[in-house]
């Protein structure tokens, strides 16, 4: 691995040792203390005499709170690398064990393994690396199924995404870089499933000025997972196209999602104009934190899980 330097690794303002503080749950006092015993975290001083440390060290020193809570030794994994204290954490569980009272007490074996997970991407994100995310992606679809991954494991990295960006943590193009790579991976998989199906053609849509696309994406891999034909517009898209390309594509089932910043008034509005304007036979499907109630003849959903059930149970011709 190519070991870059505090300077090198600091390409932009970085970050005070209270926001760092803040964003990892070590307080200052420790991180100074690391600093001068362990030579870790590295920080640059300014002119002004305040330490700046660059953002990276964020999903690091995280790893490192879980190793310390897993019972491993201060002296081993405060310098330690992430892949080194990932592969240290890999084992940390049997190191722990009889230890569990002060080793998140409230987190269960499988949550402290997703989260060290989402934390491995969250450190690729860091780093713009396309392959720790796509073999990570790759990995956990395998492992999990795309139902899992779906609800447990993209949903879990994308809410960090945006905790990630409203602390600071994330820059903009991070964020960006995050989303673009999980809609390229869950595009890549609903199309190799939709492709093979000989089911219903089922739209999905975003409404117009809507920019939230992954609940779109991860709705598509649950439709394409039940069998049926995936027609994909996107986001963004005016209400007439949506009526007249399913109209076109004989669709018998239109997917909407309506992210948290969508007005609701719009959005009931908008979607009271498709429905009048299709054929009653064609369903209408509304999930996402912003998906309005009161729609008649729309079924609003609040889970992928409940999309699935609702899929299930609907024909499939
Ligand atoms: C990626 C992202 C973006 C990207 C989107 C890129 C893309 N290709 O999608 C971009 C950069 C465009 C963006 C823009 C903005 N964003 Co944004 N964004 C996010 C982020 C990080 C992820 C969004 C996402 O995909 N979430 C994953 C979805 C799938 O999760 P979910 O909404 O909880 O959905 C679940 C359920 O609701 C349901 N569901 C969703 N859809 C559907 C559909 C069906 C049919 C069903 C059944 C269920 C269902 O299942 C999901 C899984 O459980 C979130 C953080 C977050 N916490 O979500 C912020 C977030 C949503 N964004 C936010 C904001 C503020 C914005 C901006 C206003 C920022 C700005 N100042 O410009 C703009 C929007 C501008 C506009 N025109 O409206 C805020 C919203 C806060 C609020 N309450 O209003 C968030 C929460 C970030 C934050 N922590 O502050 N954003």
């Amino acid at each position: 691995m190519e070991i870059k330097s505090v300077a090198e690794k600091l390409n932009d303002e970085g970050l005070a040792i209270g926001k760092l503080s803040l964003l990892t749950g070590i307080s200052t006092h420790t991180l100074r203390v690391w600093e001068r015993r362990y030579g870790s975290p590295g920080s640059i001083r300014l002119p002004s005499g305040h330490r700046r440390y660059p953002r990276e060290e964020v999903p690091r020193l995280r790893a490192v709170a879980r190793a310390l809570k897993a019972g491993l030794r201060p002296k081993r994994v405060v310098p330690a690398s992430l892949e080194d204290l990932e592969k240290l954490l890999q084992v940390a569980p049997l190191l722990s064990q009889g230890n569990k009272g002060d080793a998140g007490q409230d987190q269960t074996a499988e949550e402290m393994a997703r989260s060290e997970i989402i934390e491995r991407w969250i450190g690729g994100v860091h780093r713009y690396c396309n392959e720790t995310l796509d073999q990570g992606f790759h990995e956990e679809w395998a492992k999990r199924g795309p139902m899992n991954f779906v609800c447990d494991y993209a949903t879990a990295f994308l809410h960090r995404v945006g905790a990630g960006w409203e602390s600071g943590e994330l820059s903009v193009s991070q964020e960006h870089f995050a989303s673009a790579r999980l809609g390229d991976f869950l595009g890549s998989m609903w199309r190799r499933l939709s492709e093979r199906n000989e089911g219903e053609v089922c739209i999905h849509a975003g409404l117009p000025g809507e920019p939230h696309g992954m609940g779109l994406a991860m709705a598509a891999v649950i439709t394409a997972v039940t069998g049926r034909r995936i027609i994909f517009l996107g986001v963004d898209t005016p209400t007439d196209d949506i009526i007249a390309s399913t109209k076109a594509c004989g669709g018998r089932m239109l997917c909407v999602s309506v992210s948290e910043t969508y007005d609701q008034k719009t959005a009931r509005q908008l979607l009271q104009k498709i429905r009048k304007a299709l054929a009653p036979s064609i369903r209408m499907v509304v999930g996402g934190k912003g998906a309005p109630g009161g729609s008649n003849g729309v079924a609003v959903l609040d889970s992928m899980n409940a999309y699935y059930q609702w899929l299930q149970n609907s024909k499939n011709v």
